[in-house]
Order: structure tokens, then C-alpha cells, then sequence
């Protein structure tokens, strides 16, 4: 049976197609929500600056993407503050880790070292140049990874671990000190903190995936009257991990085009419980039953009163477009944009005018009013 043409769908119709993944179906509900289909690139180098810029214009974002590795302080502080930043103002974390390697080296590189990112990203992304064992690999360790937190709240929870008090971290997947082994040892983590935290995890999961589909349905109608409420009946994001696959890229003169773009879609097709959506200049959805997420990077806007005047690139390969021109004419669903909002003057206003663009594309392409 065919279904109907994903670009012309609501995000909401689509977050209910059947065989949405469950952080698919969140990220698309949340979208709707707070009307917000813009992800910030926050490309800087100091923890203080990234939780600073998120929480500025956290607002205004479904998604929030890191390079972790440009953070010259990371760690603890920058997991911390970003997972409180994104719980309040209520935005997905993605790690722009474009993992390129065999599989049992992208599996170290998720889950292991100073920044284990499977812990604290619900979202990350990959190149297939390697081939399919990249997504197999990194799915492996996804899953390896939650449930060893599974396996830590059954065993803490039959032991009668206390819940921790308000003040105390009230952690999620991403709260350890310590990285998630991809073998399922947790013997290395700070057994009784990360139980506390594993275990309001799980609770905190369960509660969203229970949601029905009526009432995160409920939720998304709500969301035109009473914002807080509908985020309120969201809940928490799902506990699952997804990746984004670099079907093509915004630089100029790149190599992912053609055939290689087809065999992304095709991989992603047999992985589609793990892969969520390509990182793609356009949208890539043309058979019954795909329902990628496109989201797209190499996005700008002239400056505020020179709307219409053409927007160039950086002059390091970078080619930008319009929100307009790549959510109306190409498709995609999501804009990620970097130096456009970082660079300006009101960081907070500039996002906004970011939202308000791409909001509206999205609603002329689905012809809402
Ligand atoms: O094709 C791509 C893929 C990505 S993920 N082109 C990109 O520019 N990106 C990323 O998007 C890039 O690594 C950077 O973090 C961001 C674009 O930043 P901007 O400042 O040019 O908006």
C-alpha cells in the first residue's frame, strides 16, 4: 500500500505513520509543539559559551547540535549543564560526530573516552563510506548501552534504592560520571549515583513511551492553546538512540552524490529502526513506507532588511540557502544553522527570526494556514 507524499504531510501525521521510531515520533511531536523546526549548530569552543548560547535561544530550537570535540573544557560540567538546559527549554542534543570508521572502532568512539556520547546525544549521525557495519555497529552499541542502564535500575530497583530527593541530580541516560561500557559492564560506574540516576530514567522513559498515541496526539492539538501543558503530555524523550546518515553535504564540490546518496537511503531503509533521518540538501523519501527526517546544514538568511539580496558562502567551501528555498522547493524538514544565529549581535531575536522563516516554509509546504 502506498503512502501519501511525506512532504506534503504534517509533521504530527507523520510522527503516527506506523514504524515511526519512538525518538523519530518525540522529535517530530515536539516540533509541532513549539512550532519550531530549527536547529541550532552551536559551533564554539568554551563549555561556558555552549551553555550560554543554549540557553538563549533553547527556546526557539527542537535540536541542538554539538562538536564536542572543539570544547576545550568538556566534560562533566558541560554534560551536566547541557542536559539542564535542554530538560528545561525542552530540545533534542545532537552530536555532529560524523563517525567514519570500521565498526568496532565507531562503537569505542560512541561509547567509550572523554566523551562516551552515547550517554549524554540522543541523536548522532555517521558517514556510510565505511559501509553498512557502521549502522549495525553503532545500533549494537546504542542498544548495548541502554540496556546495561536497564540491567543497573532492575538490580538497584530490587534492592529498594532510594529515589533521589529534589535537590539531588535526578539524572537521565546521559548523568554518569562515567562512560557506558559497550559490553554491558557497569561495574566501572559509581554504582549507587548512577542507579539513583538510572532508575529515574527508566521511570521517567516508561512514562513517555506509554503515552499513547492519542495522547501524544492530545498533546500536539493542546499545543495551539497551552503550550506548557501539551510539552507537559510530551514527557520525557525516549530512552532510544537515533542516527542521521550523510546521504549529501552543503560544501562545494563534495563527493555524496548519486549513487553513493542511493546507497545511503537504502542502508537507512534496512536500518530504519535506528536510523531516524539523513543529513541531506534535500528531501529523500520517495517509497512507500520512508518517512526519513531531512535535516539540513548550509543554511542563511540575508541580514534583517535586506530580504531578497542572495546569500553566499563562507569562502571556506560552505554554500548556503534559504530556509525557504530548502524546506519549500527541496523538501527538507529541519534547518540547522550556525554562524547566521551565532554571529549576531541578539543571539536570542536572531533565532527567533530563524524559527519564524522556517516555520512558515514549513506551513506553506504543507499548506497549512
Ligand atoms: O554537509 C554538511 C553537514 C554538516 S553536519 N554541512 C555542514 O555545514 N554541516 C555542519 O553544519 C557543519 O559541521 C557545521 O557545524 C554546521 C554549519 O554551520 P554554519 O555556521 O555554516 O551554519
Amino acid at each position: 500500500m502506498s503512502q501519501p507524499d511525506t512532504r506534503a504531510m504534517s509533521f504530527s501525521k507523520r510522527a503516527n505513520l506506523p514504524n515511526t521510531h519512538p525518538l523519530a515520533a518525540f522529535l517530530l511531536h515536539l516540533i509541532v509543539i513549539k512550532r519550531t523546526n530549527l536547529c541550532l549548530s552551536a559551533d564554539v569552543t568554551t563549555t561556558s559559551a555552549l551553555l550560554n548560547i543554549a540557553e538563549e535561544v533553547g527556546d526557539s530550537i527542537c535540536m541542538l547540535k554539538t562538536h564536542v570535540d572543539i570544547i576545550s573544557d568538556f566534560g562533566e560540567k558541560t554534560v551536566r549543564g547541557l542536559r539542564d538546559i535542554a530538560r528545561r527549554k525542552r530540545f533534542l542534543v545532537f552530536e555532529d560526530r560524523k563517525f567514519g570508521d570500521i565498526g568496532s572502532t565507531v562503537q569505542k568512539q560512541y561509547t567509550a573516552g572523554p566523551f562516551s556520547i552515547v550517554r549524554w546525544a540522543a541523536i548522532t549521525n555517521a558517514h556510510i563510506f565505511p559501509g553498512p557495519a557502521i549502522v549495525t555497529a553503532l545500533k549494537a552499541a546504542a542498544a548495548d548501552a541502554i540496556a546495561a542502564f536497564n540491567r543497573s535500575v532492575e538490580t538497584e530497583i530490587s534492592v529498594g534504592t532510594p529515589r533521589p530527593s529534589s535537590d539531588e541530580d535526578d539524572g537521565s541516560f546521559d548523568g554518569s560520571s562515567e562512560g557506558v561500557s559497550n559490553d554491558g559492564d557497569t561495574t566501572k560506574l559509581p554504582l549507587r549515583k548512577r542507579s539513583i540516576v538510572a532508575a529515574t530514567t527508566i521511570e521517567s522513559s516508561t512514562e513517555s513511551t506509554t503515552l499513547e498515541r492519542g495522547a501524544l496526539d492530545e498533546a500536539t492539538a493542546q499545543a495551539e492553546n497551552d503550550r506548557e501543558k501539551a510539552l507537559e503530555a510530551l514527557g520525557s524523550p525516549p530512552l532510544a538512540r537515533g542516527l542521521l546518515l550523510l546521504a549529501e553535504m552543503s560544501s562545494e564540490g563534495n563527493l555524496l552524490t548519486g549513487a553513493y546518496t542511493q546507497k545511503c537511503i537504502d542502508i537507512a531503509r534496512d536500518h530504519n529502526d535506528f536510523v531516524i533521518g539523513f543529513i541531506a540538501q534535500h528531501d529523500l523519501n520517495s517509497k512507500p513506507g520512508d518517512n526519513f527526517i531531512t535535516c539540513t546544514p548550509g543554511i542563511s538568511l540575508p541580514p534583517p532588511g535586506q530580504e531578497g539580496q542572495k546569500v553566499s558562502g563562507d569562502g571556506l567551501g560552505q554554500q548556503y540557502n534559504t530556509p525557504h528555498k530548502a524546506i519549500v522547493q527541496e523538501g527538507c524538514d529541519v534547518v540547522i544553522v550556525g554562524r547566521g544565529i551565532l554571529s549576531a549581535k541578539d543571539r536570542a531575536a536572531e533565532a527567533e527570526r530563524y524559527r519564524r522563516e522556517a516555520w512558515k516554509a514549513y506551513e506553506e509546504r504543507v499548506g497549512a494556514n
